[in-house]
């Protein structure tokens, strides 16, 4: 299925009125605080999230998996469908792909489907958390980490071979994320296997491209429950410092214990200019991978504002904005738009932030002010904003209700059947 213009215009028609009005009182407000509408919107244009490859079907837990059905199950239908994600909300022109999950077969071809809907391809993920068919030694003890070298070998040849995967896709990232840890006090030693694990990336590093990253994901537990080797950001980043400039610490919001202050992690992180990447995404408890904001819209507010000063006051380079989700209750591409609105509101809070005046606050110690200063930012509706930066790019004011008037879902299990399952999680 692809989304034309016309069907576009056609879902904008019946709102234009309401949307104009909501937006013109906001842009009068905004612009009476001295702020430049154009470069808010140019902002908010320029700003794209990647959509993940493993997140466009049903996962499910392991208690049950409850599909919707019109699933892709290929590739080039899941590029397809980011295509319609990218047509109705002009912000998700990229796809992250999870090797071997998404293993391109023909790559003209799959190059050629994502040109047709204007979508590239962001960091490419290696996976050393599952034994692949016919693998002859298992990851179960750990991939990178692992005692055995000859595991340790099997793990760096297939993050040099999703290397080159990307490297013909355009990618200009791998994203290492390792499940390697220890479920019992005493089952391995936390020295011996940090050690290996450097030791490997060490040699993955030194087979990326002159123009890639290596953007290290960290994580405190699951699916090992005692330790991760990789546990949190300050492992993350002691790693990337190790192995050069080209290495990065990867924040994924719900690789955190419960309360972690993850807005100071990414403002540390960008002082030393290891902030790498992003997976966005929202939890109550553990890495639940909930809709981006639907839990703490606040710490993902004061995240960005962390991001938009971080970009004045430090030289930290733009990192990779990408989602990681999983959804078992609602429409995959219905959870996917509403995770790249709150991540765009959240931005656009950010951007109108006072952040003179909150310096002085600071400086002044007028801690009351500073909370005003912000809560301002944060409780200013500015959805008539994102919409409007969404409009003029050619997108739709309301993606959720045009998505559900153009009839999408019912149009995609019409193509796919209800059973097409979608690889991932
Ligand atoms: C691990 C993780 C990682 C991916 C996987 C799909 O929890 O966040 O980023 O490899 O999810
Ligand atoms: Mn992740």
């Amino acid at each position: 299925m692809k989304i034309t213009a016309d069907q576009i215009q056609s879902t904008n028609k019946p709102r234009e009125v309401s949307h104009a009005r909501e937006f013109n009182f906001l842009a009068e407000t905004l612009e009476k605080k001295g702020l430049n509408l154009e470069q808010l919107i140019q902002k908010l244009q320029d700003f794209q999230i990647a959509i993940p490859s493993w997140a466009l079907g049903t996962g499910g837990t392991r208690f049950g998996r409850f599909s919707g059905g019109g699933e892709p199950a290929t590739l080039i239908q899941k590029i397809q469908d980011i295509g319609i994600l990218h047509a109705l909300n002009r912000s998700s022109d990229c796809v992250s792909l999870h090797i071997p999950w998404d293993i391109p077969q023909d790559y003209d071809a799959i190059l050629q489907a994502a040109a047709e809907v204007e979508i590239g391809f962001d960091a490419v993920n290696s996976n050393t958390f599952q034994d692949q068919a016919g693998q002859s030694l298992s990851y179960k003890f750990g991939s990178l980490a692992n005692q055995d070298q000859n595991i340790r070998e099997i793990a760096i040849e297939h993050n040099k071979e999703v290397i080159r995967i990307g490297e013909k896709l355009g990618s200009k990232a791998l994203t290492v994320w390792l499940a390697d840890g220890s479920s019992f006090p005493g089952q391995h030693s936390f020295r011996k296997a940090l050690q290996n694990t450097h030791e490997c990336l060490q040699e993955i590093y030194q087979d990326l491209p002159i123009d890639w990253k290596m953007l290290i994901e960290y994580k405190p537990y699951e699916p090992y429950f005692y330790s991760t080797v990789i546990q949190d950001w300050g492992t993350s980043f002691l790693l990337a410092n190790k192995l050069g400039d080209k290495a990065y610490t990867l924040v994924d919001l719900g690789h955190h214990l419960p309360n972690t202050n993850i807005e100071q992690i990414v403002a540390n992180l960008m002082t030393e200019g290891k902030l790498g990447g992003f997976h966005f995404n929202d939890s109550k408890y553990g890495d639940d991978d909930l809709t981006v904001g639907s839990i703490k819209p606040y710490q993902l507010f004061l995240i960005f504002n962390e991001l938009v000063a971080g970009f004045e006051e430090t030289s930290n380079p733009a990192p990779a904005w990408m989602i990681d989700a999983s959804h078992n209750l609602k429409d995959p591409l219905e959870d996917l738009l509403q995770s790249v609105e709150a991540i765009k509101l959240a931005y656009a809070q950010a951007l109108i932030v006072d952040q003179n005046s909150l310096h002085a606050a600071q400086a002044s110690h007028d801690v009351s002010m500073a909370q005003e200063i912000l809560q301002e930012a944060f409780r200013t509706d500015l959805r008539p904003l994102v919409r409007e930066s969404i409009r003029q790019s050619g997108g739709t004011i309301s993606p959720i209700q045009a998505y559900r008037d153009l009839k999408v879902r019912e149009t995609l299990i019409k193509e796919r059947g209800l059973d097409s399952k979608a690889s991932g999680l």
